[in-house]
């Protein structure tokens, strides 16, 4: 054979004008219960004008990026609860945190507790935005996978009632036209369910960003609370390579109201390299320069959907529990 028969000629496709968002991985340390929103929004803001001395277009917040992680705590009063949603996007509080992004001509994504009225009726979700350099909502996820418990458990040291505070987000995966790409939200529990970046991954997404509050103590498994943050690193990096996708996935870290959380915050590259990641459990910025066009590198060789994909076989994914 023909030392030429080896070197196949790819072919040379599309612009030669490269799809780059660069994004920064915005990580908040511990937000105290008696913590104000002005006071959390102040601090994305000094990440958010740090961001912009450093080329960022996107800045990726955590999960509930406004107040300390409640659903730690039992609640009998529906008002106790209620105090840590958000009836409006902006609102009073948040309003700041916009009017600075447009002024810096930056993008942002962050998480908060959202509490709408629709036809008389109240509902509460743990949900996730993206908004563009003019200030635009033009995306929003509400959280699917609830982990924890809904009843009072007082055995644990702390509680977990995502079930009980939020109602399952009802919008599902959906993946927005937005900085020259193809962009997704998930939130914290959603990262360790493949079927979350599968479904986004045939709508051809090409950054998810994600934030989380994940305890370094399990309650029902101690004996895995030394493997959280491997735990946390491995579904984000599988989930990038398995749908050739940019990953960026951002924590609330640090002893937060005496619950240690981990940190780890990261973006991972469509082939599964974590190509920047944050080193401490407070406030840090980390950043690079993605070059969406390197989905292509998955998404039209080993995860090829239409060449690979055998969903005649997968039924058994989407039958009902
Ligand atoms: N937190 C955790 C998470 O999924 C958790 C809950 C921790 C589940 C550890 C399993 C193990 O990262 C949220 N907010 O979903």
């Amino acid at each position: 054979m023909s030392f030429s028969m080896w070197f196949s000629t790819r072919p040379v496709g599309g612009s030669d004008v490269t799809r780059e968002i660069v994004v920064g991985a915005a990580q908040l340390g511990p937000i105290g219960r008696n913590e104000t929103r002005s006071s959390a929004v102040d601090r994305m803001i000094t990440l958010l004008t740090d961001a912009k001395s450093r080329g960022v277009d996107l800045v990726v917040f955590p999960e509930l990026a406004l107040t300390t992680f409640f659903p730690r705590w039992y609640f009998e009063q529906q008002q106790e609860i209620d105090a840590f949603f958000e009836a409006e996007m902006p609102g009073p509080e948040t309003g700041l945190l916009f009017e600075t992004a447009v002024k810096l001509e930056i993008g942002f994504s962050f998480g908060y507790a959202e509490l709408i009225r629709v036809d008389g009726r109240i509902h509460h979700f743990n949900s996730s935005i993206l908004v563009d350099k003019s200030g635009v909502i033009v995306g929003k996820y509400r959280k699917i996978h609830l982990p924890g418990h809904r009843d009072h458990q007082p055995w644990r040291p702390f509680q977990h009632l995502e079930k009980r505070y939020f109602e399952t987000g009802d919008l599902g995966f959906p993946v927005f036209e937005a900085f020259d790409g193809k962009l997704g939200m998930c939130i914290c529990n959603d990262r360790r369910w493949p079927e979350t970046f599968r479904v986004m991954g045939l709508q051809g997404v090409e950054m998810v960003t994600l934030g989380y509050n994940t305890p370094l103590h399990y309650p029902p498994a101690p004996e895995h609370d030394h493997l959280q943050e491997f735990h946390n690193h491995l579904v984000m990096q599988a989930a990038a390579y398995q749908n050739g996708t940019w990953l960026v996935g951002v924590a609330k870290a640090g002893k937060e109201e005496g619950c240690e959380l981990i940190g780890g915050s990261c973006i991972i590259a469509p082939t599964g390299e974590i190509v920047a990641r944050c080193t401490t459990q407070d406030d840090e910025l980390v950043t690079f320069s993605c070059n969406l066009d390197r989905c292509k590198e998955i998404q039209q060789n080993i995860f090829d959907f239409a060449q690979h994909r055998e969903p005649q076989n997968y039924t058994l994914i989407t039958a009902p529990k």
